[in-house]
């Protein structure tokens, strides 16, 4: 009962300090904040005289399943402002409890006031700007499109209606309540006269159709539209925002995280300039940046809409970096990383729904490289129509993106989903890999075209090997390729097992798995990235291809193989802490696996740091860095802390083992966590303090074993179907 005490006291703390917020308008893009729904979202800077609401919807895409295309932004909602005078008490934040984003401001003796949330039980967005004294807002307000929609308005409302190249219609509306003054149409633009608050409802559509077989297109998003407004602008604010509350904090609650006092009491740009200097006075900004990482997942990955993508929802540029798309080489992988172990495992459904239709197409548009028909390869970057850029495949990619099939199986025990959706995915890969994979020098088995993303040795005029960036020269045996296809024949093993099926094809695969080259330790102790011992010390690449094993893998553990642990923290040590966002991402993920929590949180606090120059870090909206912006970073982040706290990757006596507070950094001295979730079906709270575990309660709604490590002692626990254990 002691224990209990504090950490509900704490964890009351730690829900109100979960807020970015600001005392100036964002200068720009990087400084505006993010809000959405899944599908629907926006940037808003925040701006006293003109507020600037750039927005997006995830659908509104071009190319097609050949061509590539590239994410698209939609459009912006501007609002001028006419009034007098400086304003004063600024304050701008985004509140990660209740998903809104506030303004207010003084300005001429009055004070205003602005609210916004992506609604998802609404499928609209909600900005109500107010004032406290009647007839203060008078302006203008406009809704721009990035395309060539033509724009009208009409009444109290603004449409933009287009069509993309190839063949995607699109409409974006808005429509305003207002209470007192007038709302009148002008041209293009809404005229506002001296309303005592507005309230300005977004809708955004596209006829997309997230199904191949209807070829991508459904209805014109009019209707769709016309219904979503209507009923929203028959329902009272404070019912469409209660609504959105509730949706939201069912996911959002499910974790509550606390790792110490954070400098809640200023803005976020302060926080992470004192921060550089001395992390140990704000753990609490990694708190922040820990739920962060989750409010973007709710709030650019719900059921039934397309993946996060490289930006989540997110973009402003009609040619963005990477089209915004879905890289397969690691980036995809890591925005879902963190969704089973933080609970939000609704999240993860639509990265099946797009790996499924990812397969369809490729299988359907004649693969390349498949000889015997059997299984199917992505190309390394992709759009949500199967379509791809013309970079190259990514041969081992399909194995790697599905690995999450079997991990939702893991956490959440879901037999229906493990034998319709994830054992046909898991076994057609083995069967494309068997086909695939030839007899090494030394008889062992290897794939004849691997590849480390993003480099390869290549032999100078000198003789001499060198490491070219972008090389895609074939490596035969290359660790990446090796260590994915060992995953994979292992889920699938795995999956066998646990369905009582297929017995001899799966003893087929224990065989092909054992005569699969596995990691080798090279000639200055470290994992070896190729087959050839010739691996540069001085390498810092910012791919780490090779230790895959070690996370998303788990043929690496420091318990069971603790040689090949060894040699992974000589070739992490050697890759060095910086790098590109995701890359320091995943570095907090490795440092967590290897049991080295103060180093991961010394990656963990280089990506926190401003970014400047080249190399990854932090915009001052928190979002991560490649340059430019990344989600990837931000996901993994989270899924790296996660691990610093909990792991259950790897089995002992065939059940999970389960890891509590594996890699805990000094940093966190005292904390406590609720709602993680561990595989074999297990939710778990923790609580420290001084560094030590002072209590753990493990809950399994359908019941089960595991094997539970802490502070050096492992010990076997078994529950009743609704069970609850609390240790100590
Ligand atoms: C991979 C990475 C790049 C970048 C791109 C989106 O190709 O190697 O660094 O993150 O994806």
């Amino acid at each position: 009962m002691k224990l209990l005490l504090p950490l509900a006291a704490a964890l009351s703390l730690a829900a109100h300090a979960q807020s970015l917020w600001y005392d100036k308008p964002a200068a720009n893009w990087n400084e505006a904040l993010p809000i959405g729904n899944g599908a629907l979202g926006a940037m808003i800077h925040g701006g006293v005289a003109k507020e600037h609401i750039q927005f997006n919807e995830q659908t509104l895409w071009t190319g097609d399943e050949i061509q590539m295309g590239a994410y698209q932004p939609f459009g912006d909602l501007l609002l001028d402002f006419s009034g007098a005078g400086e304003s004063s008490n600024y304050r701008r934040e985004l509140s990660l409890d209740e998903a809104v984003h506030r303004v207010s401001y003084t300005r001429g003796g009055v004070t205003f006031t602005r609210e916004a949330f992506s609604s998802h039980p609404a499928q609209v967005m909600v900005f109500r700007f107010s004032a406290d004294k009647p007839g203060a807002l008078r302006g203008q307000l406009r809704l721009t499109d990035m395309h060539d929609a033509s724009i009208r308005a009409v009444g109290k409302s603004i449409s933009a209606k287009g069509k993309l190249g190839n063949g995607l219609e699109y409409q974006s509306t808005v429509l305003v309540r207002h209470e007192g003054g007038s709302v009148k149409p002008d041209g293009q633009a809404l005229l506002v006269d001296a309303a005592d608050s507005l309230i300005v409802l977004l809708a955004a559509d596209t006829s997309f159709s997230n199904s191949p077989a209807r070829k991508w297109r459904g209805p014109h998003p009019a209707k769709e539209i016309e219904a979503r407004l209507k009923a929203a602008a028959a329902t009272p604010y404070e019912k469409l925002k209660s609504e959105h509350l509730a949706d939201h904090r069912e996911l959002y609650r499910r974790v509550k995280i606390d790792l110490g006092p954070g400098r809640d009491q200023f803005p976020v740009p302060r926080r992470l300039a004192d921060y550089r200097k001395s992390p140990a006075a704000d753990p609490g900004l990694d708190a922040l940046f820990y739920q962060y990482g989750r409010y973007l997942m709710i709030a650019s990955s719900r059921p039934g809409g397309l993946p996060a993508n490289l930006q989540g929802i997110w973009n402003k540029d009609l040619k963005p970096a990477w089209y915004s798309g879905y890289t397969t080489n690691i980036n995809i992988e890591m925005n879902y990383w963190l969704a089973e172990p933080t609970n939000l495992a609704e999240c993860h459904e639509p990265y099946f729904d797009w790996l499924h239709n990812l397969a369809t197409v490729r299988k359907k548009n004649a693969q390349p490289a498949i000889a015997t028909g059997k299984g199917w390869i992505a190309y390394s970057t992709n759009n949500p129509m199967g379509g791809n850029s013309t970079w190259g495949i990514h041969r081992p990619g399909s194995a790697w993106m599905t690995q999450h099939l079997w991990t939702r199986y893991e956490f959440g025990g879901d037999k229906d989903f493990l034998k319709q959706r994830a054992y046909p995915a898991l076994k057609e890969l083995v069967e494309y890999w068997e086909s695939y994979l030839v007899e090494g020098p030394d008889g062992q088995l290897i794939t004849p075209t691997g590849w480390s993303p993003e480099h390869g040795p290549v032999k100078g005029k000198d003789g001499k090997i060198r490491l070219k960036e972008g090389d895609r020269t074939p490596q035969p045996g290359a660790s990446y390729d090796q260590q994915i296809v060992h995953d994979l024949f292992t889920n699938y093993i795995d999956a066998a097992t646990e369905l009582g099926i297929d017995a001899a094809y799966r003893d087929r695969v224990i065989a092909l798995r054992a005569k699969l080259l596995g990691p080798k330790i090279g000639k200055w102790g470290q994992i070896q990235e190729w087959m050839q011992d010739v691996d540069d010390p001085n390498d810092k690449h910012r791919h780490v291809s090779h230790l895959f094993a070690v996370h998303p893998g788990r043929q690496i553990h420091p318990v069971s193989t603790p040689e090949l642990a060894k040699a992974a923290t000589v070739s992490l040590n050697a890759r060095g802490d910086g790098g590109t966002g995701w890359s320091r991402a995943w570095k907090i993920n490795f440092w967590a696996r290897l049991a080295d929590g103060d180093h991961a949180h010394r990656i963990l606090r280089g990506l926190l740091t401003p970014q400047s120059g080249g190399s990854g870090g932090v915009y001052p909206n928190l979002f991560d860095a490649h340059p430019p912006f990344q989600i990837d970073g931000n996901f993994g982040a989270t899924a790296g802390m996660t691990e610093m706290l909990l792991q259950s990757h790897v089995r002992e006596n065939g059940i999970h083992l389960i890891e509590l507070l594996p890699a805990l950094p000094a940093a966190w001295e005292s904390g406590s966590v609720t709602g993680l979730r561990a595989r074999g079906g297990f939710e778990v709270d923790l609580a420290w303090r001084a560094g030590k575990l002072t209590k753990a309660v493990l809950r399994s709604p359908k019941g089960g074993s595991a094997r539970v490590r802490a502070m050096g002692k492992t010990e076997t626990v078994t529950l009743a179907p609704g069970g609850t254990l609390q240790l100590p």
